[in-house]
């Protein structure tokens, strides 16, 4: 008989604004679900690409004149370089992967500079849909107490309260497609407190019932 492919894995994406823990919470998740044997870290942007290299030298000279949709555009790409691959570990390998950021950070960071929600989403219809997304939710001014932001674009307070609003309205759209979109209380308690909350939602999806296809972000 013809081997049976592994029960699929899952595809999980952390979001949230800049120091609102999502990097030290994915680190732990990526340690709890059995480390890079079985779980594939990716964070967003992919810095290491071509692309992920221009998007990279945008990032961090804030002089750096680029129009706001090519910008867009960029984001979106770096990802779908690697969504054939999300899939193949998700659903051939039965691997669980981790997203840093993902189409979610794309929508709300260029919204909050005034595009149209339809335009900002359609290069990302059809990437792998997460099966969990969790919104890391902080208050801008409290992770602007956090330490302070670094020297990156974005990383300043009037953006970073527009962009708070902008996942509010990505938030609605999302879950009023059907996805699995559960936020979470950044501010409520420390790293421990955030972590009993993303293990639980986390632990749900893997116990979880799926199909063997990951869905596509439609919405
Ligand atoms: N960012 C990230 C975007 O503007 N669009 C995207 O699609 C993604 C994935 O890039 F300010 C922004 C969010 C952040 C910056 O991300 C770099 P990290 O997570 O701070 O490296
Ligand atoms: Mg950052």
């Amino acid at each position: 008989s013809t081997p049976q492919p592994p029960r699929r894995g899952l595809f999980i994406a952390l979001e949230g604004l800049d120091r609102a823990g999502k990097s030290t919470q994915i680190a732990r998740l990526h340690d709890q679900l059995g480390g890079p044997s079985r779980t594939t870290l990716l964070k967003f942007p992919d810095r290491t690409t071509p692309i992920g290299k221009l998007l990279h030298s945008y990032l961090t000279s804030p002089q750096e004149q680029l129009d706001d949709r090519a910008v867009h555009l960029l984001f979106a790409a770096n990802r779908w370089e690697v969504a054939a691959r999300i899939r193949r570990e998700v659903e051939q390998e039965g691997r669980i992967v981790l997203a840093d950021r993902y189409a979610w950070s794309g929508v709300a960071y260029s919204r909050a500079k005034g595009l149209p929600l339809s335009w900002l989403f359609s290069p990302e219809l059809g990437l792998p849909l997460p099966d969990l997304t969790l919104f890391l939710s902080l208050d801008p001014a409290v992770a602007a107490q956090r330490g302070g932001y670094g020297e990156e674009r974005y990383e300043e307070s009037g953006m970073q309260r527009r962009v708070r609003k902008s996942f509010g309205e990505v938030a609605r759209v999302v879950s009023g497609s059907g996805a699995n979109w559960r936020e979470l209380d950044a501010g409520r308690g420390g790293v421990e407190e955030v972590w009993e909350m993303v293990w639980g939602a986390v632990r749900g999806v893997v116990d979880g019932e799926r199909r063997q296809a990951l869905n596509e972000i439609d919405v």
